[in-house]
C-alpha cells in the first residue's frame, strides 16, 4: 500500500494511528507530499502521482496492493479496518452507531481546524476574521459536546481504540499545536483528563505533528 502524506495533516495523522493500532503500518510505504504554502488559496504544483491517483489533489490518499486508489480518511481506515481480523477501531456491531456520532463530531471539527489553517495562509489583508470566528464557534461547540460525551471515550489502555477516540486525540492534539488556536481544556475537565492520559499512547506519541516541507 502507498500513502501520500505529510507530518502536518490531521487527516493523514488519523490513517497513521489506525495503520499503526491494527499493526499494518510496516506495509505502508510513505509517499511524502510537499505543498507550497499557497496551498490554502490557489492550486499549487502537486507533488507527482498525487492528482493523477485522486484529481481531488487532498491528502490522505492511499492506494492499495491492488492498485484501487482510495481518497479521503474515513474510507482508508475504513479499508484498513477490513484487513484486520482481530478487534478493529469500528465496532461490527450496532455500536458502531455512537461510535460514529462521536466521529462525525470531531471529524468536523478537524474541517474547522484546517479551514482555519487555510484562511490564515491568505495574505493578512485579504484574510476573512468573520470566517476565522465561524470555524472558533464551531471549534467550540464541537469540544463542548464532546466534553458532554467524554464518559464514552474512556477504555482501558490495552484495548485497541476506536475511530472516534482516535479522531477526538487528533483534533486536541491540533488544537495544542496551533498557536493560533485556543487552549481546549478550561471547563472541558473530563476531556482534558482523558486526553492527557490518551495522548501518550505510542500510536499517538509516534505521530506528532509537524509542519510539512513547501518544496
Ligand atoms: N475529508 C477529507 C479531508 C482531507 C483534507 O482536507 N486534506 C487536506 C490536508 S489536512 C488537504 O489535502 N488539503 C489540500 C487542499 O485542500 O488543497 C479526509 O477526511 O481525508
Amino acid at each position: 500500500m502507498q500513502l501520500f502524506w505529510t507530518p502536518a495533516s490531521p487527516f493523514t495523522r488519523k490513517v497513521v494511528i489506525v495503520a499503526r493500532e491494527l499493526g499494518l503500518w510496516d506495509q505502508i510505504e510513505v509517499r511524502p507530499t510537499t505543498w507550497p504554502l499557497e496551498w490554502g488559496y490557489a492550486t499549487v504544483p502537486f507533488t507527482p502521482g498525487l492528482a493523477e491517483a485522486n484529481p481531488v489533489a487532498r491528502i490522505p490518499t492511499l492506494i492499495t496492493d491492488d492498485g484501487v486508489e482510495l481518497g479521503g480518511s474515513l474510507l482508508i481506515c475504513q479499508y484498513l479496518n477490513d484487513q484486520t481480523d482481530g478487534a478493529g477501531v469500528v465496532p461490527d456491531d450496532n455500536s458502531r452507531w455512537p461510535m460514529f456520532s462521536l466521529y462525525a463530531v470531531a471529524d468536523g471539527l478537524l474541517e474547522a481546524q484546517v479551514a482555519m489553517r487555510a484562511e490564515m495562509l491568505r495574505p493578512a489583508d485579504i484574510r476573512s476574521e468573520g470566517y476565522l470566528q465561524k470555524q472558533r464557534d464551531r471549534i467550540d461547540r464541537c469540544f463542548d459536546w464532546i466534553e458532554g460525551r467524554a464518559a464514552e471515550l474512556s477504555t482501558a489502555d490495552s484495548t485497541t481504540p476506536n475511530l472516534a477516540q482516535i479522531t477526538v486525540g487528533i483534533a486536541c492534539g491540533y488544537q495544542d499545536w496551533r498557536e493560533w488556536l485556543s487552549d481546549f481544556r478550561p471547563a472541558r475537565p473530563d476531556l482534558s483528563r482523558w486526553y492527557g492520559n490518551f495522548s501518550q499512547r505510542p500510536s499517538m506519541r509516534e505521530t506528532e505533528p509537524q509542519d510539512t516541507p513547501e518544496r
